[in-house]
């Protein structure tokens, strides 16, 4: 069995879970915030037969998109510290597989 970690942009979340879902995995969501940007995201917890991995990330990938922004992040210089502007592509999805040993239902 396989754990999927997936740490997915807020505004996609909704979609992912709804056909995720329609699929059969079964799903917990975490409300999540990234260290980055500080802004909220999702991450999705998915225990799955080894066999249907690819058929979550399959969904994952259709239905998460990157986005490009400009962010603003402290940056340390000269002893003090001042604002960059950043360009960036934010997820979309960032999945994490994992192997595990045992699944029980108390
Ligand atoms: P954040 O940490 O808020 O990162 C948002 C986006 O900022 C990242 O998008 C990446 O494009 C950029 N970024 C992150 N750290 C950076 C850095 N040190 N310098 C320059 N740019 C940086 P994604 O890579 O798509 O990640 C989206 C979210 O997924 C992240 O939000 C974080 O919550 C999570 N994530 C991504 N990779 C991870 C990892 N290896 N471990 C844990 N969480 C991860």
């Amino acid at each position: 069995m396989k754990l999927l970690l997936s740490i997915i942009n807020h505004d996609d979340a909704h979609d992912v879970i709804r056909h995720l879902t329609q699929e059969g995995y079964p799903v917990t969501k975490l409300a999540t915030t990234g260290g980055f940007l500080q802004v909220g995201n999702v991450t999705v917890l998915i225990v799955t037969e080894d066999e249907k991995v690819k058929g979550a990330l399959d969904v994952i990938e259709k239905h998460s998109h990157s986005r490009r922004q400009v962010a603003v992040t402290p940056e340390a210089g000269m002893g003090q510290y001042s604002s960059l502007p950043v360009d960036i592509t934010v997820g979309g999805a960032t999945v994490f597989v994992l192997n595990v040993e045992d699944l029980r239902k108390f």
